[in-house]
């Protein structure tokens, strides 16, 4: 790991742009491991449930599915990826944080500047008054979730079909656009256009990519680990 280390001790801007792969070690299934989302049997397939159509016309069955899949996360605990990302943050080196996970754990970690490209669980609104509700309102209800006014309750997530948020992209391609190291994890590079996003990255800039499978960005990366992110990160030293 004296590769790494020494990577992290002369990079100055450092970004990290991760996926679920980073939250499976705090107990959150991914979407497309083996034991992934993606691999579990349902009704309809989870990019189906997981649609802006789907949340419109039956709503009462997505929510059937969010509360049980995607609620979770609000019992797990930042691991040793989120801790150590957050410590590189306090040392000024790492700038910003983009990721696609809706979970919060990176602020929960500590974490301060964290673009959120799908949203996130810990956000409801009430489509109809966009009065704001916690998530505990949306877990403990029961069928589809209202507002006081009668509203139905939507996540603050980014359902398929749906466009990111233009003020997010744009504070992540600009961080982006700065690194002189970017750090890839846990995240099969599979959805767009946040995948895309990559792309922004100076001619100069570092890529490296830390996850346990292989992505399609694998042979442009400067150097790729395939291994468990929580392990590799805290075996990083922090000057
Ligand atoms: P994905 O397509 O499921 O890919 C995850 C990747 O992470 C895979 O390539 C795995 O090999 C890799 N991986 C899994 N565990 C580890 C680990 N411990 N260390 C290193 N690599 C690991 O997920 P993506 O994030 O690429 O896809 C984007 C979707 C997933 C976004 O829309 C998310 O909202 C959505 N998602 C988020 C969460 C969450 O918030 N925690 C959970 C599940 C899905």
């Amino acid at each position: 790991m004296t590769r790494l280390n020494d990577l992290i001790a002369k990079s100055n801007n450092i970004v990290f742009f991760g996926g679920a792969g980073v939250s499976t070690e705090s107990g959150i299934p991914d979407f497309r491991s083996t034991d992934g989302l993606y691999n579990q049997k349902y009704k309809f397939p989870p990019e189906t449930i997981l649609s802006h159509d789907f949340f419109m016309t039956q709503t009462e069955e997505f929510y059937d599915f969010y509360r049980d899949k995607m609620l979770c996360c609000l019992d797990a605990k930042p691991n040793k990826a989120h801790l150590k990302l957050a410590e590189l943050e306090r040392t000024g080196k790492l700038k910003a944080v983009i990721t696609q996970n809706i979970d919060g754990l990176h602020q929960a970690a500590g974490s301060k500047n964290v673009y959120e490209l799908h949203g996130s669980v810990l956000r409801n609104y009430c489509m109809k008054c966009h009065k704001f509700e916690n998530a505990g309102h949306v877990r403990h209800s029961r069928g589809v979730p209202h507002c006081s006014c009668g509203g139905i309750i939507k996540p603050d997530v980014v359902l398929y079909q749906e466009g990111l948020d233009d003020t997010t992209i744009n504070g992540a391609v600009e961080a982006i656009r700065e690194a002189d190291l970017l750090i890839i994890g846990g995240t099969s590079l599979g959805v767009y256009p946040a995948a895309g996003l990559i792309r922004y990255r100076k001619k100069d800039c570092f890529l490296l990519l830390i996850n346990k499978s292989e992505t399609s960005v694998d042979s442009c990366a400067d150097m790729v680990i395939h291994d468990s992110i929580g392990e590799i990160l805290d075996s990083v030293k922090v000057e």
